[in-house]
């Protein structure tokens, strides 16, 4: 059989993204899959059935990451992965992190269908909490399998109801009993939505970057005075939700000031005891900040420490700071990189060498085997909104590049 000639089924591939897209499924036409949710355990469940329905081996370990193991003709040899995530932002969208997972499942349904034996196994993966939205950091699942987070502190993350980790992971009955660890891995693709603006803008179909932005997450806790706003004078208040509007703002110049592709952004803030006649008197806000250069990140987070110490200072509010996430950036195995570019060409689909701005579990793929990804365009650059949209037809050849690079790396000897 021509190999190179096998094409996904597009019409399947999009069965079941819409089905996925029922689960958890918004008003506005977006999905909200928390990880560990009540939704992120049914799709969780219909991903194992349709495993079950392709007779694959099926692995949950202790960080609930499932796996999905087709054998090759030569089981001795290490495995080429590919996968991605279920869970999703708060009102996220219908493609970040499932069309990776069901890309890959679709990959090997047609594989299944065509009764090709690869000589190498391969492996899908679904990797628990790379959202990072309701248990922070990201990458969980991925970062304790690859060894670079210790799983009993992931187990003790809680999300903002103070429900930890390890008790939603048992509640939903995804605590597998396989300890989460790395194996040898021949090579890790991570089929994505780009979630930024650049390929709809060159016009090319598929991307192929280069590796991914590093990520740096701060968690930053304020202590104030609360007074009843009436009687209080201005002089001598001591307003934490002022100190954090100043913080933000300072944070919103730094690219600015420092140059380079930095970005930085304050996405989450809680505010106590947030009553309207209550001068607020603690306060909470993340800062996240990215850049392909890890040492530019971390001059840039000096300097904005120095401001936030000295706002804190002058309006008698003490700074608490964790320094919760750093990731260094990924750079991606060109061989990889490059063959993927030329199974775009072979394929007749424009492509494009670029960066990633998003974090992904290929991030930690990274550090155990040589990696590699493959983005299609985001409608309008949307990302992490319910309005997030990729054009079928892109779904579908993003989809058959993967096919093609899974196939040639699972026939390497
Ligand atoms: O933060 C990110 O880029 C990813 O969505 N976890
Ligand atoms: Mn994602
Ligand atoms: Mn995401």
């Amino acid at each position: 059989m021509d190999l190179k000639g096998l094409r996904i089924n597009s019409k399947r591939l999009r069965n079941s993204l819409e089905e996925m897209a029922t689960i958890g499924a918004t008003p506005n036409g977006g999905v909200q899959r928390l990880a560990l949710s009540d939704e992120d355990k049914k799709a969780r469940d219909l991903f194992v059935k349709w495993l079950k329905e392709l007779d694959m081996g099926i692995t949950i370990d202790d960080m609930g990451n499932i796996f999905g193991n087709r054998p090759g003709r030569n089981d001795s040899l290490s495995p080429v992965m590919s996968g991605s995530h279920i869970d999703s932002q708060p009102k996220g969208g219908r493609f970040d992190g499932i069309l990776g997972v069901m890309g890959t499942l679709e990959a090997l349904r047609t594989l299944h269908e065509n009764k090709v034996v690869t000589e190498r196994p391969i492996i899908i993966a679904d990797w628990t909490n790379e959202e990072g939205s309701r248990f922070a950091p990201a990458m969980l699942g991925s970062g304790v399998w690859s060894g670079t987070l210790d799983r009993d502190w992931v187990y003790d993350r809680t999300d903002n109801n103070d429900k930890r980790f390890e008790d939603e992971l048992t509640r939903i009955g995804y605590k597998g009993s396989e300890p989460s660890g790395k194996w040898p891995v021949h090579a890790y693709y991570e089929y994505h939505i780009e979630q930024g603006p650049v390929l709809e803008k060159e016009g090319k179909i598929i991307g192929a970057p280069k590796g991914i932005l590093c990520l740096h997450w701060y968690d930053v806790y304020l202590e104030g005075e609360a007074n009843q706003v009436g009687p209080t004078p201005m002089e001598g208040r001591h307003d934490a939700l002022c100190a954090a509007a100043e913080m933000i703002l300072k944070m919103n110049e730094l690219p600015q000031r420092m140059g380079g592709d930095l970005v930085a952004t304050v996405g989450e803030i809680q505010n106590y005891p947030n009553s309207r006649n209550i001068i607020p008197d603690k306060v909470h806000f993340t800062v996240d900040i990215r850049s392909w250069d890890d040492s530019h990140v971390l001059k840039a987070w000096e300097l904005l420490r120095r401001d936030f110490d000295e706002i804190a200072g002058r309006r008698g509010c003490p700074i608490r700071i964790e320094e919760t996430w750093q990731v260094r950036h990924a750079s991606f195995d060109e061989r990889l990189v490059k063959g993927i570019l030329g199974i775009a060409k072979e394929t007749g689909y424009s492509s494009l060498y670029m960066v990633s701005g998003a974090g992904h579990d290929a991030s930690y793929m990274n550090r155990i085997c040589p990696t590699a990804m493959i983005f299609v365009p985001s409608i309008g650059g949307r990302s992490h909104v319910e309005v997030e949209n990729t054009r079928w037809e892109d779904c579908e050849a993003g989809a058959n590049v993967l096919l093609q690079a899974i196939l040639q790396s699972a026939n390497e000897k």
